[in-house]
């Protein structure tokens, strides 16, 4: 009986969907366990190896808790809103829907091929209306809720009017407003709004991306170039939840780095807003500082270019030379001026500021090294203590008081915040903390100023002028009041469009659809009769459906909710999700946002939506090159190419063993290869290797069908799992499968002969056998639990070898070890399961329990001494009595020869640890 896994796994494969193996129920009675892959987006590139690492990890630990008795609730669907999609209809004409279901279907056919748990009836696909009806009804929530600071919670906004009429000046005439000035009032409070802002925005692909979506200046996708542009736009009000989302981190078990980017992402900074009088008029400029502790380290203000009241400063006589400064700055993106430290530039205002308790005069100065989006957009300048006002003062020539006692400042500033204050009046002989608690309170009570806490984090951008995403389920009024849709007008589906080119003005592809944005003559109208005039024609960002799959998942089909309370509450949070850390500061942030949101509002009962988290490192391409000597059609084997001047070229993995060039299907790859010669080394010849990302482009990618075609599914996920741990990058090496591959079949000998079948016996087990079978389920369920799964494999392997060495063909140890086997290989322990004569499946076996007392040593092999040297060595039961050791010591052959017949003077005994004849 060979294990011929082609067929056995194509055999369970199929009984498994036929008997909805996989199918999950809503059992309340049994304990839950929730584990989530990142579901993937379907690109036309199908998956290759690096793909289901994660998912692979994944599916081994939801097999195995559901052995466990754990009712396993482990998903997969699709991300399928997204912009290559739409490039490649714009390209090619086809519609986006089309090519993403194409997509789809391919993805589900490789993933099947893999052997996944997944429970397809559950599958959530983010383009399908069904779903995003529930997307569009969780903006409405967003766009029908503020943040009330008093109970730090997201409520519906019905609540606000009363909260602020009391004390808030815009709101005391509440009633006499019009609808449109109530519902701009509104908008500065909805947690989904419309404001003007700057924005990213990338002309290349005609749509603003959000902070995250943003690498270096230029689109993640694409890698086209980005610039700040001041448009109306949809925001989600991220930043309400900005201290909740780093007091979450606190509570759940995510990567420490993965942590440190949420935190730095979100930038949390103590500090105060201080007021400068300005001189001679009434007006203020309001700084941000960290720093009020150095206030007296002050010798000059800057303002951002960008700053409201640079118009106002500027006077007459710098006009022309304060004119040609704005105009630079308006030329630089926000990226040329975060990343140019070395240039310093700015212009003097001409105005002056008053020092708040020295009543010096402080020049105004504007410089682009103050950024307007942050803090107050203008600074209160320390040269003595900060590095880039430091540079400033140098540069320009300003002032730079010595607050420091005993720091030489003529080469560089202090940011030391250890060093004591001087020329700082009742600050003076303070270090930095104790001079900003004591600043702090002095400018609160005199009024000049207040504590204040900011946040690097901005409020995240929710538009895209862009055609596959969700439509937002928004329209407007004639004034261009933004108006909710009613909830039963939902899915607000997205129309087909004749072609996808962008709308004009900055609009989307939508605004082309006149039919479909017009509403006029149509019955809808705002809540106060004012009739609609058009719909919105942004759409969604990509990470809109992301936010809250997670929660579909447990109510799929739900037509009247986005996903029922007892349900939630049952499944609860994730309890694993597995997934790139590319997703850090983007999905991660955003679906904590959307849960906390959901959680004030009642609509689910936890606030956090991932328990655990687990970044799977990527698996790397191994690259091959041939060297091609240059203008001729000859290639130089690799290690004798430096006497040639070559062109590396990346050549297909597939044509390559090793490193050895199968040059008859290199020669037959491609026309301008085949009448190629080539110079061999030893009669071959050597391709040069790298390891690099998969891609397409580097000819590195190797097919997960492929594979499981070789070796089969069960040999495929052994073999990723035995790569290396799962948190760190690998590369691909398609040698070593070999290894895996024959353990496995060594494995199925300890159960079938080649040629006799079945060769299981009920013989009794020995304690060896028992205590090698018990230590491996204690591993195993140890490993799997740590998510160590390349060290559970070769536990397998260890124990297989142990097995076969003492040809061990008994059923008692192989039973419990082939259920240890089902989370990594279901095919192969599920026909052997079979073939033992069970009926049920062992996917609904029961996970072993490891014995101790098998593992307890209860012998012990002393060290016999005589005369206090070793002699030998004796094996004695440890519960032996101290007598009977004695008498089998004495009459030992060994003992007695050394002993040469002299008279026993004394027998020292240690339990457990030697044996001591002395004569
Ligand atoms: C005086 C001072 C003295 C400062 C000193 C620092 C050191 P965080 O929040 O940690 O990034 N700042 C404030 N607003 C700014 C803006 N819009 N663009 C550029 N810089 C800005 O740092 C806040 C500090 O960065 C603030 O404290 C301010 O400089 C500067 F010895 O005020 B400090």
């Amino acid at each position: 009986m060979q294990y011929s896994f082609n067929t056995i796994e194509h055999k369970w494969r199929t009984i498994w969907a036929e008997n909805k193996a996989y199918q999950v129920r809503n059992d309340f009675n049994k304990p839950k366990c929730y584990v989530l892959d990142m579901f993937p987006y379907p690109s036309g590139a199908g998956l290759h190896v690096g793909h289901p690492l994660g998912y692979i990890a994944s599916d081994i630990y939801a097999r195995f808790k559901r052995l466990e008795g754990y009712n396993v609730l482990h998903p997969m669907g699709f991300d399928a809103f997204g912009l290559p999609a739409e490039q490649y209809a714009l390209q090619t004409g086809q519609h986006p829907a089309d090519t993403t279901r194409i997509n789809i279907e391919r993805y589900k056919e490789q993933l099947n091929l893999i052997g996944f748990c997944y429970d397809w009836d559950r599958e959530v696909i983010t383009a399908d209306p069904n779903y995003y009806r529930w997307t569009q009804w969780i903006f409405l929530q967003l766009f029908n809720s503020w943040y009330n600071p008093a109970t730090q919670k997201a409520e519906p906004i019905e609540g606000l009017v009363a909260a602020k009429r009391e004390t808030d000046e815009h709101f005391k005439q509440w009633e006499s407003l019009s609808f449109d000035a109530q519902q701009a009032l509104l908008m500065n409070y909805r947690l989904a709004y419309r404001a003007e802002s700057y924005v990213n925005w990338c002309e290349a692909l005609g749509t603003v991306l959000a902070n995250d979506e943003v690498v270096n200046g230029f689109s993640e996708r694409g890698g086209h170039p980005v610039e700040r542009r001041l448009m109306s736009q949809w925001f989600l009000r991220i930043t309400a939840f900005a201290d909740r989302l780093l007091e979450g981190l606190d509570r759940v078990d995510y990567p420490l780095s993965l942590k440190d980017m949420q935190r730095n992402w979100i930038g949390r900074s103590e500090g105060a807003e201080l007021q400068f009088a300005l001189e001679n008029s009434e007006t203020n400029i309001t700084v941000f500082t960290t720093r009020p502790d150095t206030l007296f380290g002050v010798s000059f203000l800057v303002l951002a270019p960008e700053h409201d009241a640079i118009a106002s400063l500027i006077t007459e006589g710098q006009q022309q030379e304060a004119n040609n400064y704005l105009q630079y700055t308006a030329s630089r993106s926000e990226r040329d001026r975060l990343a140019d430290t070395k240039q310093i530039t700015g212009c003097f205002t001409g105005s002056y500021a008053i020092h708040p308790y020295t009543g010096e005069r402080l020049p105004i100065w504007m410089a682009d090294y103050v950024l307007a989006g942050y803090g107050t957009g203008a600074i209160m300048a320390v040269p003595a203590g900060d590095d880039r006002d430091y540079a400033f003062a140098q540069h320009f020539n300003l002032p730079i008081p010595a607050i420091f006692d005993g720091v030489d400042l003529s080469e560089k500033a202090c940011t030391d915040k250890q060093a004591n204050l001087t020329q700082s009046d009742f600050l003076n002989g303070l270090t930095a903390q104790e001079a900003i608690k004591e600043m702090l309170n002095n400018i609160e009570a005199k009024g000049l100023g207040k504590r204040k806490v900011n946040f690097k984090m901005r409020d995240a951008g929710f538009s895209r002028q862009r055609y596959w995403g969700e439509p937002f389920p928004i329209a407007y009024t004639e004034q261009g009041t933004a108006v909710a849709l009613p909830d039963n007008d939902l899915p607000l589906v997205l129309p087909h469009l004749p072609s996808y080119q962008q709308g004009r003005g900055g609009k989307g592809p939508l605004s082309n659809a006149t039919e479909w944005v017009s509403l006029q003559g149509s019955p809808q109208q705002a809540p106060n009769g004012t009739p609609l005039t058009e719909r919105e024609t942004d759409t969604m960002p990509g990470f809109a459906g992301s936010s809250w799959y997670y929660l579909r998942y447990m109510d799929p089909h739900n037509t009247t909710e986005f996903c029922n309370r007892q349900l939630s509450d049952y499944w609860q949070q994730v309890d694993v999700y597995m997934g790139g850390a590319e997703h850090a500061v983007g999905h991660l942030l955003y679906s904590r946002m959307w849960c906390k949101a959901l959680y004030d509002l009642g609509h689910i009962g936890f606030d956090e939506p991932y328990k655990k988290l687990i970044n799977q490192g990527m698996i790397q391409g191994s690259s091959r090159f041939v060297y091609r000597i240059q203008k001729t059609n000859q290639f130089v084997s690799a290690n004798i190419k430096t006497q040639y001047a070559t062109d590396e070229i990346h050549v297909d993995v597939s044509l390559v063993d090793g490193l050895v060039l199968n040059i008859d299907a290199f020669k037959a790859s491609r026309p301008e290869y085949a009448n190629a010669t080539f110079i061999l080394e030893n009669e071959q010849y050597l391709c040069g290797e790298a390891v690099e990302k998969m891609s397409k482009s580097k000819f590195n990618v190797v097919n997960p069908d492929d594979i499981v075609a070789q070796y089969g599914a069960d040999t495929f996920r052994m073999y990723e799992m035995f790569l290396g741990p799962i948190d760190i990058s690998k590369p691909w090496d398609t040698k070593g499968i070999e290894g895996v591959h024959r353990f496995l079949r060594k494995f199925w000998r300890l159960f079938a002969d080649d040629e006799k079948g079945l060769h299981v016996n009920n013989e009794a087990p020995t304690p060896a056998e028992l205590k090698t079978l018990h230590k491996h389920i204690k591993k195993i369920k140890h490993d799997i639990e740590h998510f160590a799964f390349n060290t559970a494999v070769s536990q397998f392997m260890i124990i297989t070898n142990e097995l076969a060495q003492g040809q061990c063909h008994k059923r008692e140890i192989l039973e419990p070890l082939l259920i240890t086997l089902t989370p990594f290989a279901p095919h192969m322990a599920e026909e052997l399961w079979a073939q033992l004569g069970h009926t049920n499946s062992i996917l609904d076996a029961r996970f072993p329990a490891c014995n101790e007392s098998y593992l307890v040593e209860n012998t012990f092999t002393y060290p016999v001494a005589i005369q206090g040297k070793t002699r030998t060595e004796l094996e004695f039961a440890l519960d032996l009595s101290a007598d009977a050791i004695q008498e089998a010591v004495l009459t030992n052959e060994l003992v007695k020869k050394w002993m040469e017949d002299k008279p026993l003077k004394k027998f020292i005994f240690v339990k457990g640890k030697m044996i001591n004849v002395v004569v």
